[in-house]
């Protein structure tokens, strides 16, 4: 069988987890990124013992370590046919007025820079092999803005712009580009967000049914797998309460 590879990265959490998991079940030997070791580690317990799994340890803000981790691959790792773009969070939820210089640098510097440097690694051998597809994690926060989102939202909004644009330049080179867009999702998004503040992050998704990481993965999964001339390019995911960025049905 034609061997498959999909790199994941914030492959420790949440959507990123849920996803490396969907596509190791289609298949896809798998390269799981992120900060915390010991979590890329133990994905091994979770994937069928068919599967490869390579774990890199890097922060994707750090250029030089996404290069240096990225550009000395093993050769039979080195053929990326899929990229999931899915590292980043939420720091702060603050007026403009009250915000911090670190939250600031933190959502533009992973969320946006982050996801630039991996996908500079990346894409030159998509583009070599005319062929490949990546998968870009946005948000509804990329599609709307919210009271004290402001910079998330504008980090979200850079992703969706990116990825238009990353849609337009790969167009000749046949490589698929797939913008996908999760509401609320109850994952450690909002206790990272609320600086670990576990009380406030689980109010989140109290009094209706947020979407799960699974819910995310499967759709990253029936994206990536259909067939090679269709691209589902722009993918919305709500939970059923939610009907906007700020209108959320809740039964407290
Ligand atoms: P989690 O906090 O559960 O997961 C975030 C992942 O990103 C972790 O694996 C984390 O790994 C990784 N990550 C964060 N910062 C860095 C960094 N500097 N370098 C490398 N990896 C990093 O949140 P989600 O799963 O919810 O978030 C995944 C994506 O989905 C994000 O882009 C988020 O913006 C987006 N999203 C989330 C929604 C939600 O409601 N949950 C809704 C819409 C979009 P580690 O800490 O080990 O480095
Ligand atoms: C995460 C969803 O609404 O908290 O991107 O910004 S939201």
């Amino acid at each position: 069988m034609e061997r498959k590879i999909a790199l994941i990265t914030g492959a420790t959490s949440g959507i990123g987890k849920a996803t490396a998991i969907a596509l190791a079940q289609l298949g896809y030997h798998i390269i799981a990124t992120g900060r915390r070791t010991e979590r890329l580690q133990a994905l091994r317990s979770e994937l069928s013992s068919d599967v490869e799994l390579l774990t890199l340890t890097f922060d994707v803000r750090d250029k030089d370590a996404v290069k240096s981790k990225l550009s000395s691959l093993p050769d039979d790792w080195k053929n990326i046919d899929v990229l999931v773009n899915n590292a980043g969070n939420a720091h702060g939820l603050d007026p403009i007025q009250r915000g911090s210089l670190e939250d600031w640098d933190a959502m533009i510097d992973i969320n946006v820079k982050g996801l630039l440097y991996v996908s500079h690694e990346i894409i030159p051998g998509m583009v070599a092999r005319n062929s490949g597809t990546i998968v870009n994690i946005g948000s509804i926060a990329g599609k709307e803005v919210y009271p004290n989102g402001n910079v998330y939202c504008g980090s979200k909004h850079a992703v969706d712009a990116i990825t238009k644009g990353m849609r337009m330049d790969l167009n000749p080179h046949g490589v698929r580009v797939i913008g996908i867009h999760p509401g609320l999702v109850a994952t450690e998004f909002s206790l990272v967000r609320f600086k670990g503040d576990a009380e406030r992050s689980e109010t989140v998704y109290q009094g209706y049914e947020p979407l799960l990481a699974d819910d995310i993965a499967d759709t990253i999964a029936f994206a990536v797998s259909r067939p090679k001339h269709v691209v589902l390019a722009d993918i919305v995911i709500l939970p059923t309460a939610q009907a906007s960025a700020t209108l959320v049905k809740k039964n407290l």
